[in-house]
């Protein structure tokens, strides 16, 4: 205490009931440790063994799965298959007359007479490629910090779908920490295991860059008239569509002159990426938004997290499959005309398009290539970048406070996962041994009646129950019932000053790189009707895993902020002096954003 600036010092001093002096808050800020501003992959997130993710895994039946990587050789049976098929298809009399009927590209008039990409395209679909490598990179590695996907709310071993993980294993304490995987350097960004916090400043983050580009590119798409080359004008779409996958199959390229017109089966995949799974990105990602999901519950009760994030996934799938078709296509049909169209703004057979389409690949090589190293040097940089850019948005959010009842027993979930760093001092045994008969919960700070509360102090105050969905940041989620005290009521029995901005909530337990865990959160959320203390989870006391003997609940944010077994609540005006000031444990330790609502 004492560096808090423009109060009445008088109140600074915390004391306990009895009048005395407390040291043990004093304490609370010492015990913390400011975390490091380059990642030492020696100690990183505790030390953490670079385990790998497994190939891609389908869950077939109750406990059968199935290796995506059979795909591959299944893959290449079915085209060879279907291109002997097509080909037999082409040379019959009636399919030759259905292709003369409907002959794969539909010209508009107004394209034939004013054909031609201009320049504008070319130069904003070398941003969307730019900024795709790192939106994909970084998702991969988002994913594989909870290498398990779900289509309910709830996130029960063994009921996902896909994983690259193995099993569960059955220690009750698995954490969803211990769970995560890595991914080579160069394929996940950072690359490194668990690294979920620069990740996501890498994926908002480009996507606010990528989002704008991508408006820039539809407005500019329906001023002028270029939309024809992107939007099927006609239901022949379809039926020109067959006729064009016929000619691939059989591997008679159609004669398609993309200057004026794609041939439909283009048009079509190209309309469904800018206009079907572009947008559904972008919703499937607010979707998984704790803040958005517990504000607007009509639509997170269909399209909850885990469908959600499914649905996203799905998305890359559909991503990777549409760039590596497409560039086989740029690649075999006439490569210096199709680059010249889209690096070059030019149709001919010049080596204009390809000299630029070399910078441009060089250019993409490069920010791939120096991603990871430039994470891994600078993450503060990440993290201040990545805050600038999707900052805003969160704060935005945050106003969205969540109204209770939108869950009900039904929706309770039969496992919860674990996370964090267990609390194993010998204070936490003893208070754990004994029942907590000496647990003492301290808030102090700037409020005007500091207070040292027991539990069986925190029990006789007003009772608050809610069901709630807990958001882990690393993908998984949960409904429980918590039952303690709302926050509102701490806020009335101690009153903060007019200067408290901040609330920081320390626990008994240890981070994961040493130094007492903790988080700050604004105070505007602590007056939110779900954010509350809670010493109850579904009906019983805590336990040891999920916070003993309190933890906090604040539904817009996500899980890591929700501090266990908490040991102290002090209200500051700033958090750059508390630990190492950037709002919270993982905030220091592990680049995290000090708002998560997002
Ligand atoms: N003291 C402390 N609190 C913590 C953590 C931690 O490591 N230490 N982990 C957080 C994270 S990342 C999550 S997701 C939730 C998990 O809560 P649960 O284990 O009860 O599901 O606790 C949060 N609270
Ligand atoms: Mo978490």
């Amino acid at each position: 205490m004492g560096n808090v600036e423009g109060h009445n010092p008088d109140r600074s001093t915390t004391s306990t009931r009895s009048g005395r002096p407390d040291t043990a808050v004093a304490a609370y800020r010492t015990d913390l440790q400011p975390g490091e501003d380059a990642l030492n992959l020696d100690t990183w997130a505790g030390g953490l063994s670079n385990t790998r993710a497994l190939a891609p895994r389908v869950r077939l039946g109750r406990g059968t799965w199935f290796n995506l990587l059979w795909l591959l050789p299944l893959g290449f049976i079915v085209l060879l298959v279907a291109v002997a098929v097509a080909k037999g298809l082409y040379d019959n009399a009636s399919v030759q007359a259905f292709m003369t009927r409907h002959p794969g590209t539909h010209v508009p008039p107004e394209s034939a007479a004013d054909p031609g990409i201009p320049a504008w395209v070319g130069v904003l679909h070398f941003f969307n490629l730019f900024m795709m490598m790192f939106i994909i990179r970084s998702g991969l590695q988002i994913l594989v910090d909870h290498p398990r996907l779900y289509w309910t709310r709830g996130s029960t071993p063994g009921r996902e779908w896909f994983r690259v993980q193995k099993p569960v294993p059955d220690d009750p304490l698995w954490t969803a920490k211990d769970d995560s995987v890595g991914l080579p350097a160069q394929v996940g960004l950072p690359g490194v295991r668990h690294t979920i916090g620069l990740a996501r400043w890498w994926h908002l983050g480009v996507d606010v860059l990528w989002l704008v580009n991508g408006l820039v590119f539809y407005v500019l798409l329906f001023t002028t008239g270029q939309w024809r080359h992107l939007v099927p004008t006609s239901w022949e779409v379809f039926p020109n569509a067959v006729t064009v996958t016929i000619e691939y199959l059989s591997l008679n390229w159609p004669d398609t002159n993309g200057w004026v017109a794609y041939n439909s089966l283009q048009l079509l995949t190209y309309f469904l990426t800018v206009f079907v799974a572009a947008p559904l990105a972008v919703l499937s990602g607010l979707c998984m938004s704790p803040a958005l999901s517990t504000r607007f519950t009509r639509i997170s009760n269909v399209v909850n997290i885990q469908v959600a994030r499914s649905v996203h996934f799905l998305v890359l799938v559909w991503f990777l499959l549409f760039i590596t078709i497409h560039v086989t296509f740029v690649v075999t049909t006439g490569v210096l005309r199709n680059l010249n169209h889209m690096f070059g703004a030019r149709d001919d057979d010049s080596w204009v398009g390809f000299g630029v389409f070399s910078v441009a690949l060089v250019i993409v090589l490069l920010g791939w290539v120096a991603a990871t190293p430039v994470t891994l040097r600078h993450p503060r940089i990440v993290q201040r970048v990545g805050y600038a850019l999707i900052g805003p948005a969160q704060r935005l959010f945050e106003h969205a406070d969540a109204r209770p009842g939108a869950l009900t027993e039904q929706d309770i979930s039969p496992y919860l996962w674990h996370n964090g760093t267990y609390p194993d001092s010998a204070e936490y045994r003893h208070l754990y041994d004994t029942d907590f008969a000496d647990y003492r919960l301290r808030i102090h700070g700037l409020v005007d009646h500091p207070v040292e509360l027991s539990l069986a102090d925190l029990r006789a105050l007003p009772y608050h129950e809610q069901i709630t969905q807990h958001f882990c940041i690393q993908g998984w989620s949960g409904v429980a019932k918590w039952g303690g005290v709302s926050m509102q009521t701490i806020l009335d029995l101690v009153t903060p000053l007019p200067e408290a901005r901040w609330v920081v909530f320390y626990s008994l337990a240890e981070g994961a790189n040493g130094g007492t865990y903790y988080d700050a959160h604004a105070i505007d959320q602590m007056s939110h009707h779900l954010t509350m203390l809670a010493y109850n989870m579904n009906d019983a006391p805590l336990t040891y895993g999920h916070g003993a003997p309190l933890r906090l609940r604040n539904e817009v944010q996500h899980g890591f902020k929700h501090v266990k077994w908490i040991r102290g609540i002090e209200f500051v005006t700033r958090f750059s002096d508390v630990g190492g000031g950037h709002g919270g444990y993982n905030e220091d330790h592990e680049y995290y954003g000090y708002r998560q609502s997002l």
